[in-house]
């Protein structure tokens, strides 16, 4: 068979195994698009994970490699297959490092200076394939191709290009969209519309790898839909989804006296908000049935819950804190937040418990009150915590993240900022406010938290919307200046 039959041969298959399907998919961004592509499938298709890794290799046929890895997880089986067949040696990149046994982001036996191939599944903006070159340049290989099955054309090559990386693909999705045409698979129509799409996201940003030091700019500059494609964590995912379904960047704060009242402000302000936050152990009425109630109507309103326990104890003891007691946050709470005063090991701890099931943590990098203890390189502890644990930590509670060395960093990383209130100043307890647009537009965060400025108003939806209308609008303007 020609090289361009097999192809052919291999996206009709696709097509028939579902890995490539069309309709209407909301992305993980919020953007809809017309064609979506899963290339796990193919563990259950061993003949058509022999070719593709046959297809791949006679790519790179210019260059020699001494080892091959899989950006995990899609692309390990590939790579494996390539290494069998091969006979050229695999090293495997560890997605999560761990504290214990041998500590090691590559696994296998390797010496420095060989050169690695980077085996890939679909290129989006080469996020992934960066995350995986990092560690392997980092232990002293040369990592200079990668190769992928689908490039989906929208600015991975460049920004792999900027990486010192070439990227070797296959077929390109307008290519792949044209065979199923030509094959009757789909309508002109339907064809057209995927091009549209591309078109209009063209080039996807990529997100810092973790140790590289952050462009602000870059930071600034993009939007929460494009950011969303920069996290794994899930529910920042849905966070930065909701944040543009909802054009808000709100969270209440709802320090209510009972648990009948935080419902019910719930309801109420949850049109608002993208996010609610709760001190749990404040309400004297709380029973078992809170959490599945207040989910009940984050569901409703399409908002997610963060309840501010800020954990602080070593890792053992917040695993136990965090799933049991009498409040059983783990159950209803999307995100929580901790100090890192204990160090690493709790949010290992925490992660431990919240991980399997999507959740998110905060870390506290700054606070709002005066005279705290959490600045200069207590901050930066908590950032490179984070940056170690991006499947877990979304983000930090922070207060003028632009002052940060670096700025506010990470775009996949997210910023939530208490003491917000319409003008500045501050309670007889040490909290200070500053303003929403002063939050987001100068200081850099991405979320606005509220309390009081909401809570006792005299009527909490209609101050809401108008923090919500604020912290949007700065953002809007944020955007739009550093453009
Ligand atoms: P306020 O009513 O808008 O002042 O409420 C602020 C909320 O944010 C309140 O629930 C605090 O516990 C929470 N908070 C804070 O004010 N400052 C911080 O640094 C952190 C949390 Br962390």
């Amino acid at each position: 068979m020609s090289s361009e039959s097999s192809m052919e041969a291999l996206v009709l298959k696709l097509h028939e195994i579902e890995a490539v399907k069309f309709g209407n998919f909301k992305l993980k961004s919020g953007i809809f698009s017309p064609i979506y592509i899963d290339l796990r499938l193919i563990v259950s298709y061993p003949s058509l994970l022999q070719q593709i890794s046959n297809l791949l290799i006679s790519s790179t046929t210019s260059t020699s490699f001494d080892l091959v890895c899989g950006v995990p997880y899609t692309a390990l089986p590939i790579a494996t297959c390539v290494s069998v067949s091969n006979n050229i040696p695999m090293v495997m990149r560890r997605k999560e490092i761990k504290d214990y046994g041998t500590s090691k982001a590559i696994e296998g036996a390797f010496s420095e200076n060989q050169r690695c191939l980077i085996v890939e599944d679909l290129v989006t903006s080469g996020t992934s394939v960066l995350e995986t070159a990092k560690p392997l340049r980092d232990v002293g290989l040369k990592v200079t191709d990668a190769v992928v099955l689908i490039d989906r054309e929208q600015g991975g090559r460049e920004n792999l290009e900027e990486s010192g990386i070439r990227l070797h693909s296959m077929i390109k999705l307008t290519e792949m969209v044209e065979i199923l045409r030509t094959n009757g698979k789909v309508s002109e129509e339907k064809e057209r519309e995927v091009r549209v799409f591309l078109e209009e996201n063209r080039r996807v940003s990529v997100a810092a790898p973790a140790g590289v030091k952050p462009d602000v700019g870059l930071r600034v500059r993009i939007s929460y839909g494009e950011r969303a494609n920069l996290v794994r964590n899930p529910t920042a995912k849905k966070l930065f989804e909701v944040m543009v379904e909802k054009e808000s960047n709100l969270c209440l704060a709802a320090d209510v006296a009972t648990a009948a009242e935080l419902l019910a402000i719930a309801d109420k302000v949850g049109p608002e908000i993208c996010l609610l936050k709760t001190h749990v152990d404040i309400l004297p009425d709380f029973t078992l049935d809170f959490g599945s109630q207040l989910r009940e109507i984050a569901e409703r309103h399409n908002f997610l819950i963060f309840e501010d326990r800020k954990f602080a104890d070593i890792g053992n003891t917040v695993t136990m804190q965090y799933e049991g007691g009498i409040f059983r946050i783990l159950d209803w709470a999307d995100i929580i937040n901790a100090h890192i005063v204990p160090g690493p090991g709790i949010v290992n701890g925490l992660k431990l418990k919240g991980l399997p099931r999507g959740r998110g943590l905060l870390l506290l990098a700054e606070m709002s009150s005066s005279g705290n203890l959490a600045k200069g390189d207590y901050t930066a502890a908590a950032v490179k915590i984070a940056e170690e644990n991006p499947d877990f930590v979304i983000g930090f509670i922070s207060v003028n993240p632009a002052s940060w060395q670096g700025g506010p960093g990470n775009p996949a990383l997210i910023h939530a900022t208490p003491g917000v209130q319409m003008v500045t100043g501050g309670d007889n307890l040490g909290q200070q406010y500053n303003t929403p647009y002063s939050v987001i537009h100068d200081r850099g965060s991405d979320i606005i938290i509220v309390g009081r400025g909401i809570i006792k108003a005299a009527n909490p939806s209609e101050a809401a919307r108008e923090y919500r209308v604020q912290g949007w609008d700065a953002y809007k303007l944020r955007c739009a200046l550093e453009l």
